[in-house]
């Protein structure tokens, strides 16, 4: 190899670049090689946005790594899929732009992966090829002859297994040479095509400026990708670049050539000559397993018995396993309240700290056990794969309201937090889609709604008597409620606002994996500790200021607690809303936790056990779901009635009340006028919905 072919060794801290298809391993390596918690599951499109880790070299020297969200070829279609390129072509201004790139390759999928991988050899940088997944290539019966690949490509070839680190000592050797090899491997440009791209290079070098191999790599793009085009374009190409490139466009469509198909169908006949020459196949006669599943699970009416069974397990396991930590906690709670209550005098520091923080804060951690079990499916759900199969069976009821399956996977990592899900819609390519999957992402029932739905279905149904399955039922109901409203609105607004044609979905059915116990681990740990911090920091604000916004100003002398409560700061802002709202059976009481909780949904919780903890001015503590069934309306009535309970949920279900998800909108829509929107279509509707539940259930006699 001649001295040119090498790269110098890098002055500053090298930075490489992970990249490779969606779903084909780049964060479980990242992880590896950093340590860091970066998101893994099992479905194409995990990782949304650029990631930046370190790790050190053999020798000790410090070496960045960038995580990027997969993409299929340089030619981006989504703006996850940009990044990848953009990043690569040194066009973020927050990212340094890569000196060397580790492709990873699926090697049970080896052709299809080597399409993006033979693009970036392209660009003359440094690359090293990991092959990813060998387990599951062995499985499948096939075998890749790695020194023939390298040789063939001229770049260091490492298997690797990333889940158990298998290959690690060696991808890090190779990540420690200064010596790396530019990639070796030329392709056969077809002759009607080769002439502009020689021409094209040699103007982008001279006249742009840009490295030779570079030049090259991106005359290539320029005849392939419009977006390229339009994106480096306008600011980068030169005029004489420019012309030349119009110039071979206008003759080529004087001809009738087809140029981009041209280049696109060689790169592909290059690549299948490679696989022909290392990838064995050992024929693998019957169904894999994961066929076998995927008959069931993606079956038009099992698929759908499936999903539902599991929603089933999901909220079984909530109201049965969770109940006995539950009360573990509600007891430590109470017990804590009822030991300052005896270690401290009567007055106001006792009550803010028992009626304000543990009141307040108490009353959302019970609800700790629950959300764990819900995050406990949710990732299962990811992880297995089976994900990708819901999307599947969800595609043929989501082309009927205009959208495509890619739009349901951000709404079920919705059922967590409506954040990432709506991060995830960057995965999807139609803007149009991909705004109205944001507008509708905040239907699906967060778990932050889950402690309100506990504590309305406790007092709901209150007692051991009733069957669980009516809890379970209840819950069932509310979730589907959300579903269908998202895809009520979907299909409204594809109608109207954001017209479009219904796409089609192109998603890959990733094989069946045992969760790994430590990512299903690491991804409850970090939930348990951003609620429990959650509850720490924003809850426990809320909790304190609302204590004091209740408690001042004090009442004369004589008031009763409800009085004092009444005419306190919180009371009359509850009282300013309560015309609005006593028409869907709420009163001033239910009307402050309404505000409270824009700063979160389960704050509405905490609220309640403030304001009902200020009311019951006993000496022992009652239990939050017992205070509220001791709740009264002025004339006698119990304000938590039955219908009341019901009428809360469905209000939650569709109101918009998270200033985070509010601003993340913002973000990702750039605009203030649609997360406006968002707020005013879904608080309209809950209103609107509440009104109907409330008034109907009166005149049927609830
Ligand atoms: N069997 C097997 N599974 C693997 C291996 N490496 C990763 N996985 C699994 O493959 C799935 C995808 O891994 P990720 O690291 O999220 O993939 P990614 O390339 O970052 O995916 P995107 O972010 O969606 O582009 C996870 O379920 C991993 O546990 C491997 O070597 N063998
Ligand atoms: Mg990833």
């Amino acid at each position: 190899m001649s001295s040119d072919q090498k790269a110098s060794t890098p002055a500053r801290t090298p930075v490489y670049a992970l990249c490779g298809n969606p779903n084909c391993g780049k964060s479980t390596l990242f992880n590896a090689l950093t340590g860091l918690k970066q998101k893994v599951g099992n479905y194409p499109g995990v990782t949304v946005e650029k990631k930046i880790g370190e790790t050190y070299s053999q020798h000790g020297q410090p070496i960045k790594i960038i995580d990027l969200p997969g993409a299929y070829s340089l030619a981006a279609r989504s703006p996850d899929e940009a990044v990848l390129r953009d990043v690569l072509l040194g066009r973020r201004a927050d990212t340094p732009q890569p000196d060397r790139v580790v492709c990873i390759a699926d090697a049970s999928n080896l052709e299809r992966n080597l399409y993006l991988i033979h693009q970036i050899l392209d660009l003359g940088r440094p690359v090293i090829l990991v092959l990813n997944m060998m387990d599951l290539a062995a499985k499948s019966g096939i075998g890749i002859r790695v020194a023939r690949l390298e040789k063939e490509l001229g770049i260091p070839v490492i298997p690797c297994e990333a889940v158990n680190g298998k290959g690690l000592i060696e991808l890090r050797l190779a990540m420690s040479r200064s010596d790396l090899p530019l990639p070796r491997h030329r392709w056969d440009i077809p002759a009607p095509i080769a002439p502009a791209v020689s021409e094209l290079a040699a103007s982008l070098a001279q006249n742009d400026r840009k490295p030779p191999l570079i030049a090259r790599a991106e005359a290539l793009l320029l005849l392939t990708d419009q977006d390229t085009v339009r994106v480096a374009g306008s600011a980068a190409l030169t005029p004489q670049t420019a012309s030349i490139l119009q110039q071979w466009q206008k003759r080529w469509e004087a001809e009738g050539t087809d140029w981009a198909g041209t280049l696109v169908n060689s790169r592909y006949d290059a690549i299948s000559v490679i696989c022909n020459e290392v990838v064995q196949r050992q024929a693998v006669s019957v169904a894999s397993v994961s066929d076998r599943i995927d008959a069931v699970v993606t079956h038009p009416v099992f698929g759908w018995l499936v999903l539902g069974a599991v929603m089933t397990a999901l909220f079984l396991s909530i109201f049965t396993l969770a109940e006995y930590p539950m009360n573990w906690i509600d007891g430590h709670m109470a017990g804590l309240s009822d030991w300052v209550k005896s270690a401290m005098a009567p007055g106001d520091l006792r009550d803010l700290i028992t009626d304000g923080a543990i009141g307040g804060v108490g009353g959302v951690i019970v609800f700790l056990p629950q959300i764990l079990i819900l995050y406990f499916f949710i990732s299962l759900l990811e992880n297995t794969g089976y994900m990708a199969r819901a999307a599947f069976i969800m595609d043929r009821l989501m082309s009927r309201v205009g959208l495509n399956g890619k739009s349901f996977i951000p709404l079920l990592s919705s059922y967590a937090c409506a954040i990432p899900g709506i991060m995830a819609t960057r995965t999807i390519e139609d803007p149009k889609d991909r705004l109205v999957t944001i507008l509708v992402a905040p239907l699906m029932s967060c778990s932050a709604r889950l402690p309100v739905y506990l504590l309305m279905i406790a007092a709901l149904v209150p007692g051991d008597r009733v069957p669980v399955a009516s809890k379970v039922g209840i819950m069932l109901l509310m979730y589907a409620l959300g579903t269908l409203g998202a895809f009520g609105f979907a299909w409204l607004f594809k109608r109207t606002l954001l017209k479009g044609e219904p796409p089609m979905m192109i998603m890959e059915l990733p094989p069946y994996r045992l969760p790994r116990l430590r990512d299903v681990a690491l991804q409850m740990v970090e939930r348990a500790w951003l609620f429990l911090r959650r509850a720490g920091t924003v809850i426990l604000g809320i909790s304190i200021v609302l204590w004091f916004l209740s408690a001042y100003p004090k009442a004369p002398q004589g008031a009763t607690p409800t009085q004092q409560l009444e005419q306190s700061f919180a009371g009359q802002a509850g009282k300013v809303l309560e015309p609005v709202i006593k028409p869907i059976g709420f009163d001033w009481h239910i009307g402050i936790g309404l505000i409270t909780s824009f700063a979160a949904r389960e704050v509405f919780v905490s609220t309640m056990g403030v304001v009902f903890n200020a009311e019951t001015n006993d000496q022992d503590t009652t239990p939050l779901r017992q205070a509220l069934l001791q709740a009264r309306w002025p004339d006698g009535r119990a304000l938590f009635s039955p219908l009341v309970c019901f009428t809360l949920m469905v209000y939650y279900v569709f109101a918009m009340q998270c200033m985070s998800t509010v601003a993340v909108v913002r973000r990702e829509t750039n605009s203030y006028r649609w997360p406006a929107f968002q707020i005013a279509y879904m608080t309209g509707t809950a209103w609107v919905l509440s009104f109907i539940v409330y008034q109907g259930g009166r005149a049927l006699g609830f």
